[in-house]
């Protein structure tokens, strides 16, 4: 092996033979000593060559910056480097040298545009802040499948090509299927409603969503990672919100006391939303916005959602639920509010200010759930896969799928979706 210590260890093994490696952040040369400090995963550390000891030193100090090096020395603490320790070495191994110029600046001192950083994301990733956004990211699907696993349920996989969606039809990518066309999933919605019928009872998954949305947004990306799960034998929405509140806590706490060396990096914090999360009623939702002077529909904005989240701001809540939604914009599978006519048992959860998950309770009963699907236009026949699962004992349930880059965006208040995706896909972007 070329190392035996990440850089930021090296600092725990004073009068210690390590092998590091790395990349080349930068060199110093101060005549008969040369300094050349090399960044990896963890941090940076730095190696010191007297020239008497290497008479190639001037050679090794014009290596180009970021190119690859393996150390073997001895760890000595330094008053001098602000590291607080120093690499003396035997032996330095050029693993491979990089080319001049680089693409783009990665000591972090110019801030180079999007696009030139999206289109060398393997070298935007050596930035400090920007290493530290996916090492926290780590974190955040950690945390929600620590939480999930806490909470009984079993991770599972849906096929991402179907023969059928469930969000409607307009933001469907079409594939070739062999000799027939198929459509890569918005969701795994249909998938984890026929796991209820099979006695695994609760699961969840978390994987690829497609969108074929051309909306040019700050929020929306054509390819995201969602995380869905669906529980059986609820009875109500308000089990299946429950849970997410405490799902969407504990990860937040989780990332809040794993992730401190990355939050420091980034300088930023994690607040926790306050809890319980407000339900609030879509219908008293809509007086307050209309009191805000906003026309409201069936359904929430880009913008109402904003307002609302100003208004919940100055009230302490990042995190509230809207609620029991009027049925018509809300999809077959949700399930009406038979007491409460135009009415249904679908929510959202919205996070500052932004859409950040819905779900709700389901339609369990098989001619209710294809009557809802006439209603919304869409033919049983193509469903029929689905539907079968209705007809053979399916238990009452509910579920929720949740925008993971969003959640990750927002508790880092980052604005830009596209930051904390490595490899975003939009309209304009199918590369790298
Ligand atoms: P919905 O369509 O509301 O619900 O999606 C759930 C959550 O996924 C996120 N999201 C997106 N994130 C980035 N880019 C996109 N294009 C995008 N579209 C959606 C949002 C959103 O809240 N099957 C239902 C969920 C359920 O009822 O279980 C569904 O997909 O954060």
């Amino acid at each position: 092996m070329e190392r035996t210590h990440y850089a930021v260890e090296a600092k725990n093994a004073i009068g210690e033979k390590v092998k590091i490696a790395g990349w080349i952040y930068e060199t110093r040369d101060l005549g008969g000593i040369g300094f050349i400090i090399i960044r990896d995963k963890t941090g940076y550390a730095q190696i010191v060559v007297k020239k008497r000891e290497r008479p190639d030193l001037a050679e090794l100090l014009k290596l180009p910056k970021e190119s690859v090096i393996a150390v073997e020395g001895t760890v000595q603490k330094s008053d001098k480097s602000k590291l607080g320790f120093e690499i003396v070495p035997d032996n330095i191994k050029v693993l491979n040298k990089a080319k001049a110029p680089l693409p783009m600046d990665v000591s972090g001192k110019i801030e180079s545009e999007m696009d030139t950083r999206l289109d060398n994301r393997f070298m935007d990733l050596r930035i400090d802040k920007v290493r530290a956004v996916f090492m926290l990211r780590n974190l955040f699907i950690k945390g929600i499948r620590k939480a999930m696993y806490e909470n009984d349920f079993v991770e599972v996989q849906t096929p991402k090509i179907a023969a059928a969606g469930a969000e409607g039809g307009a933001s469907l990518f079409p594939v070739q299927y062999f000799d027939q066309w198929a459509f890569l999933t918005q969701s795994p919605q249909l998938y984890k409603q026929m796991l209820m019928a099979s006695t695994l009872d609760r699961v969840f998954e978390i994987g690829p969503a497609f969108r074929a949305e051309p909306s040019d947004t700050s929020r929306h990306l054509a390819e995201f990672t969602s995380f869905d799960y669906e529980m059986a034998y609820i009875s109500s929405y308000e089990d299946v919100a429950r849970t997410l509140e405490s799902i969407v806590v504990d990860t937040l706490k989780f990332v809040k006391s794993e992730g401190k060396p990355w939050l420091e990096m980034l300088d930023k914090e994690i607040t926790l939303p306050k809890t319980p999360f407000p339900r609030l009623k879509f219908d008293d939702v809509k007086s307050m916005l209309e009191d805000e002077g906003r026309k409201i529909g069936n359904d929430l904005g880009t913008e109402d959602e904003r307002v609302l989240g100003k208004i919940m701001a100055e009230k302490g809540y990042s995190a509230y639920f809207i609620v029991e939604y009027p049925e018509e914009e809300k999809p077959f599978y949700i399930m009406e509010n038979e007491n409460s006519p135009g009415y249904s048992f679908a929510f959202d959860l919205d996070y500052y200010g932004e859409e950040l998950a819905s779900g709700g309770q389901r339609e369990h009963r098989y001619e209710k759930v294809v009557e809802r699907m006439k209603k919304k236009g869409l033919n049983p026949k193509n469903f029929e896969f689905y539907l079968k699962a209705f007809k053979y004992g399916m238990p009452p349930h509910g579920g929720i799928g949740l925008g993971v880059d969003r959640f990750i965006a927002k508790s880092l208040g980052i604005t830009n979706i596209r930051e904390v995706v490595l490899f975003p896909r939009d309209q304009f972007r199918l590369v790298p």
